[in-house]
């Protein structure tokens, strides 16, 4: 689905600012931020611990000189489904939190008409949904002694009161995340494009655009300076950049490229990335040349506006991460707001897309029936991100199960594996993010592009005892290594309270921060099958509440307001080492 814009031929309209909204059909509307979650807006605990539906509401104005447009209304992202109204009367219905859905307008609506919106949102998880909730009344981060009457009276509450449990370690954000637009485009119009670069300067294009005689479609490439680097015509074709530039990760050059379709009266444009990315033994290349992942995962996080969009909070943290000379990160655990990848394009930051498949670790959730609309997601994540030069790798998930049912956890996610691979022209590297598990039964993650393991020795187990750590994790490498892929450790960290400091380096000081990392670069070091390190994570953020989390999850490198803790200078200088080393450029 194309991102909105204004051009010669389109215009754009954007519905941020303040809503009205209420937790209940009986309440007072109340003043509401969009976009935003709704949760911590007010100090009042219901809307932090608020489960279920929700209403926004405000008036949409559509002017006059749109008459003989066709107008669409679009959500970014509304979690995690809603049904939306026009003046009372339903116009479409989205599932899923995290990916853009759109209705047009034209017909329900003239232009010069004023008309009442409402969004019905649902905050509520389950094991129909991704991200995935709980239905036995365990929360995630609950102490593994349970005790069989807190079970029971969780399971039977959770029915009752329909209390939202996630199986997943972020707190369950909701609401109108992303922003809200209307934009219009002529009535015959470009649905969709394609881009499919190759190193020599090959373009391989496609243009949607039901309708329009093909005579009356073409591309035009512009240079970073604007000059016409080639030129195409029709539905779909190849053209060709003479002497291209590439788009490189940093402290390489992230070049770009304008493309520009025009079909009858419509025109949209988009930056276009010469690069390419793939596996070769157990290399991950991008350009032809060997790539390590050098990065922290990241969240959609930040306070007030918890998973809301916001560009200055993206730009201060993709501006952290050239800071850290960091050269990536994953979209843990679900696809980010659009504009992060375009500033990553920009910026030339590598994006590894992860679905919002996270909290599938119980082991029956096979049984479940997930698949279908599993797929879906992840078509539709595909659909939106497939033009970015930023995007390198597609997860199908985080965590899942594979090694109790190890054929059924392969029947279930091979064909998501087949369908990333149809459903992207570019083609991409796949993987499956791992959870720390019996990894010699797994008959799934070892079956990736690229093997992408979360692993936590030092912390979650063998706590604290990093030479302990470094065994369990050497002896684990070497069965690895056996595999002959490419493997990033894609998390591991420890908890740290900023400003906590110990001389003896014990766990959630800063001090023992920065020495588990050190343990565990000490065995990546020795590896060269090792494509990448991935600490957890950039920065603190918030979760359920539970006995392992205080004030929320404090593994960031930088603490929530993203002040840096010590391990943020452990990895800068680490970093910035690993960056000259390799690509022998000044930063
Ligand atoms: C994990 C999960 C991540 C958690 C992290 C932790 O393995 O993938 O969502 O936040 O561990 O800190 O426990």
């Amino acid at each position: 689905m194309l991102y909105p814009q204004a051009n010669t031929a389109r215009a754009v309209m954007d519905l941020s600012g303040f809503w009205s909204f209420r937790l209940r059909e009986t309440d007072p509307w109340q003043t509401i931020a969009v976009p935003a979650s709704y949760n911590d807006l007010s100090p009042d605990p219901a809307f932090r611990k608020h489960c279920g539906l929700a209403w926004y509401r405000t008036r949409i104005t559509l002017p006059s000189f749109f008459a003989g447009q066709r107008v669409v209304l679009r959500f970014d992202a509304v979690t995690h489904s809603c049904r939306v109204f026009l003046n009372g009367e339903q116009i479409c219905s989205h599932r899923g939190g995290f990916l853009p859905f759109e209705t047009e307008l034209t017909g329900l609506m003239a232009p010069g008409e004023t008309a009442e919106l409402t969004v019905e949102v649902d905050n509520r998880i389950n094991h129909d949904t991704l991200p995935i909730g709980v239905e036995n009344g365990i929360a995630f981060f609950g102490s593994d002694n349970q005790g069989i009457t807190a079970v029971e009276a969780g399971k039977r509450l959770q029915e009752e009161k329909g209390i939202n449990r996630p199986a997943f370690d972020f707190f369950n954000y909701a609401g109108i995340n992303r922003p809200v637009r209307i934009y219009t485009t002529p009535k015959e119009y470009i649905r969709d494009v394609t881009l499919i670069p190759s190193l020599d300067g090959t373009v391989k294009f496609e243009a949607d655009a039901p309708g329009i005689d093909p005579e009356r479609i073409s591309l035009t490439i512009l240079d970073a300076e604007g000059r016409t680097a080639a030129e195409g015509r029709g539905v779909s074709g190849e053209i060709r950049i003479a002497n291209p530039h590439l788009w490189e990760p940093r402290p390489g050059t992230p070049y770009l490229y304008t493309a520009v379709f025009r079909a009858g009266g419509d025109e949209y444009s988009l930056p276009l990335g010469i690069r390419e990315a793939r596996v070769e033994g157990n290399r991950f290349l991008i350009n032809g040349k060997p790539f390590r992942f050098h990065g922290p995962c990241k969240h959609e996080d930040s306070p007030f506006r918890g998973r809301g969009t916001d560009a200055v909070v993206n730009l201060t943290d993709i501006n952290l991460f050239h800071w850290l000379h960091a050269n990536c990160f994953r979209t843990s655990h679900y696809p980010y707001a659009e504009e992060m990848y375009s500033l990553c394009d920009r910026e030339g930051i590598v994006i590894v897309d992860e679905t919002p498949a996270v909290g599938m670790w119980a082991d029956e959730h096979y049984g479940w029936n997930l698949a279908e609309y599993h797929a879906e997601v992840l078509r539709e994540m595909i659909r939106r991100d497939k033009n970015h030069p930023c995007v390198v790798v597609w997860s199908l998930g985080n965590e899942p199960s594979t090694d109790v049912y190890p054929e059924k956890a392969r029947d279930y996610w091979m064909p998501l594996y087949r369908l990333a691979h149809e459903a992207d022209p570019q083609n991409r590297p796949v993987t499956l993010v791992g959870c720390q598990n019996i990894y010699e039964k797994d008959l799934t993650i070892p079956a990736m592009d690229i093997v992408f393991i979360n692993r936590y020795y030092g912390w979650y187990n063998l706590s604290g005892d990093l030479e302990a750590a470094k065994y369990a994790l050497r002896m684990e490498l070497d069965w690895w290594e056996d595999r002959g892929k490419p493997v990033v450790l894609s998390e591991y960290g420890a908890d740290t309270i900023s400003g906590l400091h110990g001389a003896a380096a014990e766990m959630f000081t800063e001090e023992f921060q920065v020495a588990f990392y050190e343990a565990v670069s000490e065995c990546l070091d020795e590896r060269d099958f090792i494509a990448g390190e991935m600490p957890w994570n950039f920065a603190d953020f918030s979760t359920e509440q539970g006995p392992m989390r205080a004030g929320g999850n404090r593994k960031g490198l930088f603490s929530r307001d993203r002040r840096p803790k010590m391990a943020a200078h452990y990895f800068r200088k680490r970093w910035g080492q690993m960056e000259e080393n390799q690509n022998g450029l000044k930063t």
